[in-house]
Parts: C-alpha cells; sequence; structure tokens
C-alpha cells in the first residue's frame, strides 16, 4: 500500500524453485494494476517470454474506473515496453488480458484486450474487444458488442484461430458466449 488506494503488484515466480524473481508495482494509486496478466512470446529478442499486465482503474482518482491501460513489460528486466490506452473513459479497458494464437503471421502469439464497459454506437457498457499484433500493435480487429449493458469482452479465451469471448450481461442478465473464428490466414499483413 502506497499513499492512499493500493497500486497493486504483479510478481514473477519461478516455476522451477518458487523463488520470487520479481515484484512489478503500479504506478499510480487505483489503477488496479495487475488485476489480470497473460504471459506472451519474446516480444524483444532477449531470449526471455515477456508479459501484458491489464490496469483497468482509474489512474486520475476522480472517481469510477476511468481510463485504463495495458503495459507489455519485459519478462527480464520487469521495463515498460509498450502502453496500450483505453480510446475512452470509463470502458474498464484493460479489465481482460488474453493471448491468443499468432494471428499475423510474424512468429509470436497475439493479444486480445477487453473493454467491458465501452459504449459502443451509443449503446453504454455494450462492450467491445481489441484484437492486437504483441509485436507491432496493430488492430487486427475488433470485436463489439451489439445492446446496451451487455459487457462484452468481460471474459476472454483463446480458441483455435480466434478466441471466446463473454457477454455476462447480454440476453437480458443471462450472459452469453461468443466464439469468433478470426481467420485461418495471418491477418494485416
Ligand atoms: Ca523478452
Ligand atoms: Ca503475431
Amino acid at each position: 500500500m502506497v499513499e492512499g488506494a493500493p497500486r497493486g503488484t504483479v510478481t514473477l515466480v519461478s516455476a522451477a524453485t518458487g523463488a520470487v524473481l520479481r515484484e512489478l508495482v503500479g504506478e499510480r494509486p487505483g489503477q488496479h494494476f495487475g488485476e489480470v496478466v497473460t504471459g506472451l512470446d519474446d516480444l524483444d529478442g532477449d531470449g526471455i517470454a515477456d508479459l501484458a499486465v491489464g490496469a483497468p482503474g482509474n489512474p486520475a482518482g476522480a472517481g469510477g474506473p476511468g481510463r485504463g491501460e495495458v503495459r507489455i513489460l519485459s519478462g527480464r528486466t520487469g521495463a515498460t515496453l509498450h502502453r496500450l490506452e483505453a480510446a475512452a473513459d470509463g470502458e474498464l479497458y484493460g479489465r481482460m488480458v488474453a493471448t491468443l494464437d499468432d494471428l499475423d503471421g510474424d512468429g509470436l502469439r497475439d493479444l486480445a484486450i477487453g473493454a467491458p464497459w465501452a459504449t459502443v454506437d451509443g449503446a453504454p457498457r455494450a462492450g467491445r474487444v481489441e484484437i492486437r499484433s504483441s509485436k507491432s500493435l496493430a488492430l487486427l480487429a475488433e470485436i463489439r458488442g451489439p445492446l446496451a449493458d451487455a459487457w462484452l469482452g468481460w471474459h476472454i479465451t483463446r480458441a483455435a484461430h480466434g478466441l471466446l469471448v463473454s457477454a455476462p450481461r447480454a440476453e437480458h442478465g443471462l450472459g452469453a458466449l461468443e466464439m469468433h473464428v478470426l481467420s485461418d490466414r495471418p491477418l494485416g499483413g
């Protein structure tokens, strides 16, 4: 805990020995750094796998969830390699991150990011999911929730050539799970 709201931490632990290798700490109180984390391939070529960490909370501390972000960190040094930011305040960007197959054919598995409270075409909290190249960060695809208050992108997991996405408030609160097959060929490249 550092001055007020907690910042969150992510701890890298050796799977072989259980030893703590590194502790990563959020930058600002209340941003919920480490709410979700996913392992990526070696993006910077140093021989050690890297990772993506969601921080969907409000860095400004202005009340309510603000402009979340996802940081891509070096697994070796903990340094921030890239930073992806929400398109708008309040969309809970980075509430979910998931590693997908290599969809753009660059040899590195790619990344999905959920923003389940995103407003889509005027529909509040419809939710959206970005599919990005883990290396170039190019937006390969976007899945947009069709209905207000569906919370699409609350949870995401890999499927062959695509992903499974939950929308836990869709269908009048019953919840729904969508499977998206994006391509059996490389996207965007
Ligand atoms: Ca690396
Ligand atoms: Ca890729």
